[in-house]
């Protein structure tokens, strides 16, 4: 099979947009930094990464005949709110697990942001004292079994929608994109900066890229602060997904790039790196990111630039994954 062969219920604008982050590159005086834009991709909620992986999902879930999404994540989750905006859009319910990943102290965080927006997309918002973990979870399988003794149909969506069958074919197709808006912008890049926790994101894209002539790094920033474990679902996703792409080869570890140093200690805490990064990106470009996910991936290529890691590039390509909802439950690190 091929990406092509596989059904996708489009959920996107359509191509997300590509630009040139040219006062962040002067400041930075090394390679040519782009942007692609996850976090306008869509009318849906705001969009973002979940919103692509879901195009895939989107026809098993109607298939399946389900009436309930059963998702996962933080409080300030941007996947659980994405999936809730996908029920709205499909007429389905959505059955959210809200665990306590973050031990934040902003009053407000299991109230604004992300969980606000579920809860007026009309989801059904859970709060679980569970922390942070990318895997399956009891509670996940429990409120499927909930949803069905209700006497509904439940579709699970495990946390990022990694680890699903076919969580990784969004970022497949993202790959595919990117080299058909090169061919437009005549541009060719190098490098991708790409956040990674739970992992298909960067795996797509990955087994996306893999099959493309011109070979170029991939380079994942983690955030969840337990690299290793990131790393591990990266790489397992990156190669289910390049078999049912039909890569015809096995990847190779060199492939498989996940860098720590940016993540801090704890997931969902941002040290000085990640507002620093907030900030610049604010300042310069006036370009918004989060301190979850996007201002540690941010922290990162800004340190790789500055490091000389990307100097044989002479185009680096930031994704942003979307996520700037979550600002409004970090207000205090700004004040
Ligand atoms: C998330 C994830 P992956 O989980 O696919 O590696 O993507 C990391 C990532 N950027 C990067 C943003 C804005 C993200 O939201 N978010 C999760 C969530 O629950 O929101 C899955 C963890």
């Amino acid at each position: 099979m091929a990406l092509a062969d596989f059904p996708r219920y489009p959920l996107l604008f359509g191509p997300s947009p590509v630009h040139p982050l040219d006062r962040l590159t002067a400041h930075l005086g090394g390679a040519r930094i782009w942007a692609k834009r996850e976090d306008c991709n869509s009318g849906l909620a705001h969009g973002g990464n979940k919103t692509r992986k879901l195009e895939y999902i989107v026809p098993d879930v109607l298939a399946s005949g389900a009436d309930t999404l059963v998702s996962i994540g933080g409080y300030q989750s941007n996947h659980t709110r994405q999936v809730a905006a996908v029920a709205a859009k499909l007429g389905l319910r959505a059955r959210l697990v809200q665990e306590k990943w973050v031990e934040w102290p902003d009053a407000v965080n299991d109230k604004v942001g992300n969980i606000l927006l579920s809860r007026i997309m009309g989801a059904d918002v859970r709060l679980d004292p569970a922390g942070f973990d990318i895997g399956i979870r009891e509670s996940w399988e429990q409120a499927m079994e909930d949803v069905r003794a209700s006497g509904g149909t439940p579709y699970g969506i495990p946390a990022g929608a990694s680890e699903h069958e076919l969580g990784g074919l969004g970022f497949a197709n993202w790959a595919e994109e990117v080299a058909r808006q090169e061919e437009q912008l005549g541009v060719f890049f190098d490098a991708i900066v790409v956040c990674a926790v739970t992992g298909s994101t960067q795996a797509g894209m990955i087994a996306g890229f893999a099959g493309q002539e011109r070979s170029r790094r991939v380079i994942g920033i983690d955030a969840s602060a337990a690299v290793d474990r990131t790393r591990e679902q990266v790489g397992r996703i990156a190669r289910h997904t390049a078999g049912l792409i039909g890569l015809g080869r096995e990847l190779r570890d060199d492939e498989i790039t996940v860098l720590d140093g940016w993540a801090g200690d704890r997931y969902g805490v941002p040290v000085r790196s990640t507002l620093e990064a907030i900030r610049l990106c604010g300042e310069l470009e006036g370009m918004i990111i989060d301190p979850v996910y996007e201002g540690k991936s941010m922290a990162g290529l800004i340190d790789l630039i500055g490091g000389g890691e990307l100097d044989g590039a002479s185009n680096v390509l930031y994704a942003h994954l979307g996520g700037q909802p979550a600002l409004n439950a970090y207000a205090g690190a700004f004040s």
